[in-house]
Formats: structure tokens, sequence, C-alpha cells
């Protein structure tokens, strides 16, 4: 038996030194290691060894299997590697071809109007000493609703058509207002960011609604934080984003999460005010809502309401952008229209 161990290694070896696949590599394991494999079939004569002859054969075949194993394992990152450098020798990525393509006014790139805005508005508050945070899409009950004063059952939650996960306990964050509370608890006051993103709702889809968009949540809270500093950062944004003094107006708006709460509108810039269907044949779009931070969202991020106060907004991104470049419809945005996205190159 211990000559049939040897003549079984030195056949495995001739075998295993010349594979060139992983699946040569996995039929030689299955033929010398398998259940039905030839290891196990020499095993099964130990049954007829003497007692003494057990003694050696045992360890020794243990020993084969082990040595096997350590040989299959080897020859299949020989064979991945040698793969690896198969395919860096034969792909090549050409990076001179964008320039030879828009050397030919072909292909040329530029940023998506989403993209150029946000970047835009990014750059605007980070001038005014704002940091950037973000969140994730997916989030708890906790973030998008509970610390923002709005608790189970409250009526405020039908305010916004909420995509459940089946738990019922996690959603698609149907606005920025969950980064408000990451930020607090990572900040202490004073501090101010802004949070941009995507946010999903159930909603009827027309020229100024879409089910997934973007907002940018604001938020700022110190010692005698105001309603004076929320429209003076509001404005300053308006008035760089669109070059020009833009017509606004602020009126009440309920949000639980803020108080007093107010809603932002500009004057609609594709109709000049005269209605039409982008602003409902009303004149005006709404831009945003804002406030001044609950003392119990304040207390839920730890802040203790009666040193500081807050503010904190959250813009609809989309509709900036639509005003901004004077697109009639939200829906041209995440269309993939080329015809469309190709309006705006940078080059
Ligand atoms: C909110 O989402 C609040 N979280 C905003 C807020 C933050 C208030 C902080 C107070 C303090 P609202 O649902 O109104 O509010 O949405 C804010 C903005 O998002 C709207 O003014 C609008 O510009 C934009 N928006 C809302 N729904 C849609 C939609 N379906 N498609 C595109 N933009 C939308």
């Amino acid at each position: 038996m211990e000559e049939r161990l040897e003549s079984l290694y030195a056949e495995f070896s001739r075998e295993i030194g010349a594979v060139s696949t992983g699946a040569e590599v996995a039929t030689i394991k299955a033929e010398y290691l398998g259940k039905k494999g030839r290891l196990n079939e020499i095993l099964k004569s130990l049954k007829d060894a003497t007692p003494e002859e057990r003694k050696t054969l045992g360890p020794l075949s243990n020993e084969l299997k082990q040595k096997i194993l350590s040989e299959i394992d080897e020859a299949a990152v020989r064979i991945e590697r040698e793969e690896i450098d198969r395919r860096l020798a034969s792909e090549r990525q050409d990076i001179s071809l964008l320039d030879s393509l828009r050397d030919r006014g072909l292909g040329s790139a530029g940023y998506h109007p989403l993209t150029a805005i946000g970047r835009e508005v990014e750059d605007i508050f980070i001038s005014m000493g704002f940091d950037i945070l973000d969140g994730p899409h997916i989030e708890s009950d906790y973030y998008n609703f509970e610390a923002l004063n709005i608790p189970a059952n409250h009526p405020a939650r039908d305010m916004q058509d909420t995509f459940w996960f089946s738990d019922m306990h996690h959603l698609l964050r149907t606005h920025t207002s969950p980064i408000q509370v990451r930020g607090m608890e990572k900040h202490r006051p004073p501090f101010k960011f802004v949070g941009p993103g995507e946010v999903f709702r159930n909603e009827a889809i027309d020229a100024s609604h879409e089910a997934a968009f973007r907002q940018i949540e604001g938020m700022m809270v110190g010692e005698g934080v105001s309603v004076a500093h929320l429209v003076h950062f509001l404005k300053t944004l308006l008035s760089e984003i669109f070059h020009k003094e833009l017509e606004v107006r602020l009126r009440p708006g309920y949000f639980p999460f803020v108080e007093p709460g107010f809603e932002l509108d500009y004057k609609c810039l594709l109709c000049g005010g005269k209605g039409c269907s982008v602003c409902k044949q009303v004149g005006w779009v709404e831009a945003l809502g804002c406030g001044m931070v609950h003392p119990r969202v304040l207390r839920y991020g730890n802040i203790d309401p009666d040193l500081y106060s807050g503010f904190a907004f959250g813009m609809g991104w989309d509709r900036l952008v639509m005003m901004r470049y004077g697109i009639d419809n939200i829906r041209h945005l995440r269309s993939g229209d080329l015809r469309f996205v190709s309006q705006f190159k940078a080059y």
C-alpha cells in the first residue's frame, strides 16, 4: 500500500505540474481527493492491513493528503497570477483616445447639470465656512422621522409618501433632514454644515415632481443664531447661483422639526411669473423649506436649547437647476437623453 501511495503522488505531481486553467485544478482535486477519489480508494484497503501496518499507513496517508491539498492551492494561486499577467499584457487602456475624439469634435464630455450646480453650491457654502456632510440613502425610522420630532403615528409622516422596507423600520430617506441628526451627533456647537444628496418619495411625477430627486440640507447651530442668519445665507447662495438678485418670497410653512417654519419660493424664471406647467400657473416655484430648529430636535442631538439655537433648511436641488438653465420639465434631468445632456458640455 505504501507503494501505491507513492505512485499516486508521483502521478499527481506530474498532472498538477501541467495544469493551466482553474477548471483543470478543480478536476484534479476531485480526481484525487473527492469522495470517490483515488486516495479514498486506496484508504479503503486500510481495513485489510494489520494493526502494525495501520500505525504507519494512517499518518502517511494523512500527510499525503495535506501535501496534495497544499500543492493544489499553490497551483490555483499560480494560475490566477498567470491569468492576471496575461490580461495585463494583452489589455491596454488608450488614454489618448479621449483627446483625439475631442480634437475631432466627438465625444466631448461635461458635467451633468445636477453635478455642475451641486459643485457650485458646495463651493459657495465652503467659502462661507460650512462643512459638507453625507448620510446614507437607506435610513432608519429614527433618523428620518423620530429624531426630527415626527413620532410614530404623527400625521406629518403622511406629508411625504415613503418607500418602506418590509421590516417597516427602514426606508429610503424622504428628505436630507436625517443629515441634521447625524451632524448633531458628530459636532458640538458652534457648527454649520450642508448635506447634499438623493431623496426618494412615492410621488406622482409631473413637470416639477420626481420620485427620486435631490435636496441640500443646511444647518447652523450656535449662540444667538437667528432667522436673520438664515435669510443672509440663503440670499447669498441664490444671488451667487443666479448671478443676480432673485425675486423670492418667504411664507409660513409647517415642518415638525422647525419652529417657526417657512417655505421660500422664487419667482418662476421660466415664465417670468406669468404661469406655466413648472410653477403650476401660480408664477412661483417652491424652492425650499426652512426654519429655526425645534428645541426637541436639538435635545435629540444632545444640544441644550437654552444655550443654543439654530436654523435649518432643505432645498430642492433639481428645481434650482431647472431655474438656472431654464429647463421646463424635471423629467429631462434623469432621462439619459444625450440630446439633453450634451447641451451642458464643459468644453
Ligand atoms: C422637506 O423635505 C424638509 N425636509 C425641508 C426642511 C429642511 C424644512 C429643514 C425645514 C428645515 P419639502 O417636502 O417641502 O420639505 O421639500 C423641500 C424642497 O424639495 C421643496 O421645496 C422642493 O423644492 C423640493 N421637492 C419636494 N418634493 C419634490 C419632488 N417630488 N421633486 C422635486 N423636488 C421636490
